[in-house]
């Protein structure tokens, strides 16, 4: 298979943003996202996902987290998206179960094509460290529909904040890793259709 890396840069006026990952790395990161928790979270995605991330974000703070969170997830979306080509020969679809002491997090991908968000998770604070709770299901449903993939997150049982939110990031690096796989079965795009 080629190398499966996707880079993308992004610049508006509320947010500066340079991302490259490679699919098929080993979970080395750099990311600095001006929010340290938030770079948390990524960090777990990719060291779980064994995906290589370089995350150079300069967004607008002084106002709140919400553009450089958002805007994150966009660019993420849309470098998997250019990773993934044709998505010839890759397993399509992949869920992981993970568990964080009292939580129990699932996420399920189908990198159909066809954006949907289904989000399910109930955080009792309205932050932890610098990002805002509700921030997190933006950053999914921002990376769902850029990358257009069809993302399940349930919080199925919790109790800490930080270990939800965790527990979903870890889980969607977890599942679409599994999803990005390569299947040596399927030589071509797998798909009833012919496209994905
Ligand atoms: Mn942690």
């Amino acid at each position: 298979m080629m190398d499966r890396t996707g880079s993308c840069k992004r610049k508006t006026k509320e947010t500066e943003i340079s991302l490259k990952i490679c699919l098929d790395g080993n979970g080395r990161n750099r990311i600095d996202t001006g929010i340290a928790f938030f770079d948390h979270m990524l960090d777990g995605f990719a060291r779980h996902g064994l995906f290589d991330l370089e995350a150079e974000v300069k967004g607008d703070l002084d106002v709140d987290c919400h553009h450089t969170v958002e805007d994150t997830g966009i660019v993420l979306g849309q470098a998997i998206a250019s990773a993934l080509g044709d998505k010839a020969g890759i397993k399509r679809y992949g869920s992981f179960m993970l568990p964080m002491d009292e939580t129990l997090a699932l996420c399920a991908v189908d990198l159909s094509g066809r954006p949907y968000l289904n989000y399910q998770a109930e955080f009792t604070v309205e932050k932890i460290g610098g990002l805002d709770t509700e921030m997190v299901k933006e950053f999914f449903y921002a990376v769902s529909y850029s990358a257009a993939m069809n993302l399940h997150l349930k919080i199925l049982d919790g109790g800490n904040n930080h270990h939800m939110a965790e527990a979903l990031f870890k889980a969607f690096g977890k599942a679409l890793d599994a999803a990005t796989m390569e299947e040596p079965r399927m030589k071509e795009v797998w798909s009833t259709k012919g496209s994905l």
